[in-house]
């Protein structure tokens, strides 16, 4: 009888002390803008979950059903017993036909989420009871040493990094971050990565500031949780939503909008928001498959593999 595993996490979650110094240091920048990991709490994974939920926010559904159809096809091309390494791994609901599609695998799932991370890990592992997994909580974006075990280690890696998430760095620190996926994933390792495209402006804001007001709710969030976790002083209802297309740049840019001029106190220290002025909480860039196939090129990957959506919104990219 094969053996039930069990799905358990390692905490690198930053501690509220770097968490307070990162927020503290975007809060000083011009436009203020704070990481978006620091979007994902509990609270946030869940409501980011809703957001995917909506009509207008067609990019998991698109993934999952290009997932779906082509997985088969990406793994062939992945030998037995490789490590598949999830990056930013939410709710774990796309790395399924992955692990269903590949022969032997063993699974890490990487989130800034511990909670949300946990829940998803037992229901996953409950589904595919005799793959090995482990959760890491950590802020992926920085640079990381896995805590693997001599088995594991020996594996071939294939990262996974669906959801257009690299679209939430900015283009500098996506092609640095390819290139430490280069380093992480070793030299015969590879990387099946989905990327969100441009589409019509009114579609891509539709997209990002929903009827029923979950995107809204999401960037909130944001300052809710530097209330709860870091005890900051802030009127989160001092602030509108607003996202906008930004053509020159290719992205959805994020922000809250100060309704008149208030205050936010950190640690001791003030931050004094003018009228009308940002904070940015996430940049959403979308890239063609040629631009996003000049960016892999530029952090060393080359493209195996490539499959888009009916509507070409959408697509999946195997690169080794
Ligand atoms: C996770 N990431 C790819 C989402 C995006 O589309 O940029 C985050 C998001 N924020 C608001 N809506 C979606």
């Amino acid at each position: 009888m094969a053996e039930i595993e069990t799905f358990s996490i390692i905490d690198l979650h930053p501690t509220p002390a770097d968490m307070a110094a990162v927020v503290l240091r975007g809060l000083k920048q011009r436009p203020r803008q704070l990481p978006a990991w620091l979007l994902y709490d509990q609270q946030g994974s869940l409501l980011f979950d809703e957001i995917c939920k909506q009509p207008e926010y067609t990019l998991k559904r698109t993934e999952l059903e290009l997932l779906q159809k082509h997985a088969n096809s990406f793994c062939a091309q992945i030998p037995t017993n490789s490590l598949v390494l999830e990056f930013g791994a939410g709710s774990a609901e796309k790395v399924g036909p992955l692990l269903q599609a590949l022969s032997n695998p063993a699974y890490i799932a990487l989130d800034i989420s511990a909670r949300h991370l946990q829940e998803a890990g037992k229901r996953l592992q409950a589904k595919f009871a005799s793959v090995p997994m482990q959760g890491i909580c950590a802020d992926y974006s920085r640079a990381l040493e896995l805590p693997l075990s001599a088995e594991w280690s020996q594996r071939l890696r294939l990262g996974f990094f669906p959801g257009s998430s690299l679209g939430n760095f900015e283009p500098a620190e996506a092609s640095a971050f390819l290139m430490r996926l280069k380093q992480l994933l070793g030299p015969n390792g590879a990387l099946l990565i989905g990327i969100d495209q441009p589409r019509p402006q009114a579609q891509l804001e539709a997209a990002y500031n929903d009827a029923a007001g979950f995107s809204a709710a999401f960037a909130r969030n944001l300052l809710l949780r530097l209330q709860r976790d870091l005890n900051a002083e802030v009127d989160p209802w001092g602030f509108s939503y607003k996202a906008e297309w930004q053509s020159e740049q290719q992205r959805i840019a994020m922000a809250l909008v100060s309704n008149g001029e208030q205050r936010l106190q950190l640690l001791g220290q003030e931050v004094i928001f003018k009228p009308g002025e940002i904070l940015i909480t996430e940049y959403s860039y979308k890239y063609s498959p040629k631009a996003f196939q000049s960016l892999a090129a530029s952090a060393g990957w080359r493209s195996r593999q490539r499959h888009c959506d009916a509507a070409d919104s959408y697509s999946l990219h195997l690169l080794v």
